[in-house]
């Protein structure tokens, strides 16, 4: 199968198809990089671009991701052999006392999606779980948020790293409904992103491959 077909799968959100289509591609001997860059990650890009201009809404985002998923799945054993450079390591989680995790996983889809590795900590996440994250390598914390009254446990989260002493080795980003640039600014956080797709963006930024 061809990776303009994987690409349109990922965009339409048929995953089984884009399963299908990735193990064919290994099979003919087509690099498991270009597999990831030419169709999963580009057609990512067009779906979080399409989703910015109101082309495209959550669930349509949400299943499509679900597609690039199913596609990372059967790619990530030749991944690992083929060494490609993860974007980056992040640790991403919904801060203590917060249930919400659509938002967090799309997020961290996303990312996935746009060559991140990503550590999923889940819901309800405490301070210390990514302090402890942060000390096993994550280079990138996010930290989502969808109740006002959660929202002040993203900066005993940064309190936290501060205590430990990692505060300067690790870059934090948050997002999540209630939250914005101005809290991100008054915490103290390194950036903000207000949906998914900019999340990747954002992430680049702070790692600096933009
Ligand atoms: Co809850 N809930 N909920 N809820 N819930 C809201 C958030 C609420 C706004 C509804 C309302 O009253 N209108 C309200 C919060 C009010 C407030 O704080 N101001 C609320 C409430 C009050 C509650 C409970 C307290 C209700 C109760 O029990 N009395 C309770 C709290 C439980 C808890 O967390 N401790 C509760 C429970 C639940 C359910 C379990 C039923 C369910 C969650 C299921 C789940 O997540 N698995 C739920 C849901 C579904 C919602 C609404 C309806 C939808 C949230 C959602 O998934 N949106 C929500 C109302 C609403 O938002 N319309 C509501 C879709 C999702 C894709 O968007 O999460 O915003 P969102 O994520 C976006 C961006 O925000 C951003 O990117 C995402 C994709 O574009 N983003 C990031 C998110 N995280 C990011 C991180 C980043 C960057 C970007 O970087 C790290």
């Amino acid at each position: 199968m061809e990776l303009k077909e994987i690409y349109q799968n990922v965009v339409e959100g048929q995953a089984a198809e884009v399963e299908a289509g990735v193990k064919a591609a290994l099979a003919a001997g087509v690099p498991a990089g270009e597999i990831l860059n030419q169709a999963l990650i580009a057609a990512m890009n067009e779906v979080g671009q399409r989703y910015e201009e109101g082309d495209l809404f959550v669930p349509e985002m949400l299943i499509a991701a679900r597609a690039m998923q199913a596609g990372l799945r059967i790619l990530k054993p030749s991944l690992a052999l083929a060494d490609v450079k993860a974007a980056g390591k992040v640790a991403i989680g919904t801060v203590k006392g917060d249930l919400h995790d659509i938002g967090k996983n799309l997020v961290a889809m996303m990312l996935e999606g746009a060559g991140f590795e990503v550590r999923d900590l889940g819901v309800d996440v405490s301070p210390d779980a990514f302090v402890k994250a942060a000390q096993e390598g994550a280079q990138l914390i996010g930290m989502s948020a969808l109740l006002t009254t959660t929202m002040s446990n993203m900066e005993v989260t940064v309190q936290a790293l501060k205590a430990a002493g990692l505060r300067d080795t690790v870059k934090i980003f948050i997002g999540g409904a209630p939250v914005t640039q101005e809290y991100a600014t008054k915490i103290g956080v390194d950036g903000f992103a207000a949906d998914a797709s900019s999340a990747t963006r954002v992430a680049r930024q702070l790692l600096g491959e933009a």
